[in-house]
């Protein structure tokens, strides 16, 4: 490949080759290949050069040279975002930077309730570290064992547990950021309270890479969960569902941490296509919540106040039948059902998704008029729409219709996304809610976001990045895309 790179590239390579040292740099195809197909397997890149840093210096080494020499790169983490953020292009001249050799816990302070990490390590290993100090770090989802915290944070990501504890943004106390030409903005403060003018941490959570490469983070802790009750309930449909939401939270004192709404097709997918998945209920209904509530305290009552609210709400006709967790088993297989299904759609074939939020009381007349919409494009697409219905967020998915070739259905995609974009917009709701822009919505970005808002997006990008090294062709649209 290095014949024909651009004179710049092959420079840089050269030049990092020399700073990190064989054991940083991975060029042989085979130890490369993972890097250049998204999880989804949209987009499918090159890449001269994986460069793995081990430190906070490596990386602002990596990207003077990268800087001096005008030489794209695109931040990698665990490889798992939905809109191929983290993918190099197809042209092969963008270097990839991946932080998995940064996987260090810095620092666990119990009493200070926070802990300081490489921006390298899983998710799995910043929660297991607050465990091992009695605290709890509550960003959870179903990729938590290959995601990496630098990815979460990139892509503010969101999961199970934002309706208590807010989505990954909320979670930062400071961060540590090398910036496109080197240089290293030490935010790793651990403080709750910091008044002192601009918040550039959040301009880094949420920019996936394009702003400056998150290279470790400060994190709030928070009291073990001591008392945890999830509930696998069946209800009507999704009006119902809200409410139910509504009643729990006050019934409990606001002890809701999680509130997912699966409709009965996601249940038959992850039955017929995870092994060890099994309908906790012994006869179909049309739709279900999984919800948990939870406390730091030892707390039995809890339980009797779901179950007694849950009484209630069967009685009323909100919800039709529940049963609740009788052991940890239980309950991990209940949350075993809602992750896995991404992995039971994905067995079914191909799928058109969308990952949007509005109001939460807008819920149901948005799936109606989606579904709607939807139907009238592909009479027999299959309605995937689940989620985080406790956050507005709902991953309103589209199967391809049974028996029907992909390639077909997928040629739809565009049209089924400018239908429920187009009912997102009404409701002011949001055409990504937890899963990003990267490449796959830069151009739905221009026609979501006001002009204004777009144009101060790319004052900030030229004024951190102003050659655009880093992640280019990610998150901001062209100039004149969709307008
Ligand atoms: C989930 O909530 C993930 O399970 C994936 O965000 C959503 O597959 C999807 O659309
Ligand atoms: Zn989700």
């Amino acid at each position: 490949m290095s014949s024909t790179l651009p004179a710049s590239v092959a420079s840089a390579v050269e030049r990092i080759r020399a700073v990190l040292g064989p054991a940083g740099c991975l060029e042989d195809p085979a130890d490369v290949e993972p890097y250049l197909v998204d999880f989804r397997r949209l987009y499918r890149g090159a890449t001269p050069l994986v460069a793995c840093p081990a430190s906070t210096a490596d990386v602002a080494a990596v990207l003077a040279i990268c800087h001096e020499l005008g030489v794209a790169v695109v931040p990698h983490g665990g490889n798992t975002s939905y809109c191929g953020g983290a993918t190099p292009h197809e042209s092969g001249d963008e270097i990839v930077l991946s932080l998995r050799r940064m996987n260090r816990v810095r620092e666990v302070d119990a009493g200070n309730f926070s802990l300081t990490v490489d921006a390298g390590c899983l998710l799995t290993e910043v929660q297991a570290a607050a465990e091992a100090a009695d605290r709890y770090f509550p960003l959870a989802l179903g990729s938590e064992g290959s995601c990496q915290i630098g990815g979460n944070l990139a892509t503010n990501a969101g999961g199970l547990n934002a309706l208590r504890y807010g989505v990954a943004r909320d979670l930062v106390l400071g961060l540590e950021v090398v910036l496109a030409d080197g240089r290293v903005i030490d935010g790793l403060s651990s403080l709750r309270k910091d008044n002192t003018g601009y918040d550039l941490r959040n301009l880094f959570i949420g920019a996936e890479g394009t702003l400056g490469v998150i290279t470790a983070a400060s994190l709030k802790l928070f009291p073990r969960p001591r008392t945890v009750e999830p509930a696998f309930v069946a209800v009507p449909d999704m009006g119902a569902a809200v409410q139910l939401l509504a009643r729990t939270r006050a019934a409990t004192g606001d002890a809701v941490t999680s509130f997912e709404f699966l409709p009965r097709i996601a249940v038959e997918l992850t039955t017929r296509h995870v092994p060890g998945v099994a309908d906790p209920l012994d006869r179909p209904y049309e739709a279900y919540v999984l919800c948990e509530v939870s406390t730091a305290r030892d707390d039995p009552a809890l339980r009797s106040l779901l179950e007694g609210t849950l009484e209630q709400a069967i009685h009323d006709g909100l919800a039709l039948d529940a049963v609740l967790a009788e052991s940890l088993a239980q309950r991990a297989a209940l949350w075993r059902m809602r992750e896995s299904v991404p992995e039971g759609q994905r067995a079914e074939g191909a799928s058109i998704k969308h990952d949007v939020s509005v109001p939460v009381a807008a819920l149901p007349r948005f799936v109606a008029e989606a579904t709607a919409a939807v139907l009238a494009i592909v009479p027999a697409g299959r309605l995937v729409a689940y989620g985080h219905v406790g956050d507005g967020n709902l991953h309103f998915n589209v199967s391809v219709p049974l028996g029907e070739d992909g390639t077909a259905f997928l040629a739809h995609a565009e049209a089924m996304h400018e239908a429920v974009h187009g009912i997102v917009r009404r409701y002011r709701g949001s055409i990504s809610a937890e899963h990003g822009i990267g490449r796959l919505k830069r151009e739905a970005l221009a026609r979501h976001k006001g002009h204004v808002e777009l144009e101060v997006m790319r004052a900030i990008k030229q004024a951190l990045d102003p050659k655009g090294i880093l992640n280019p062709g990610k998150v901001l649209p062209e100039p004149d895309a969709g307008r």
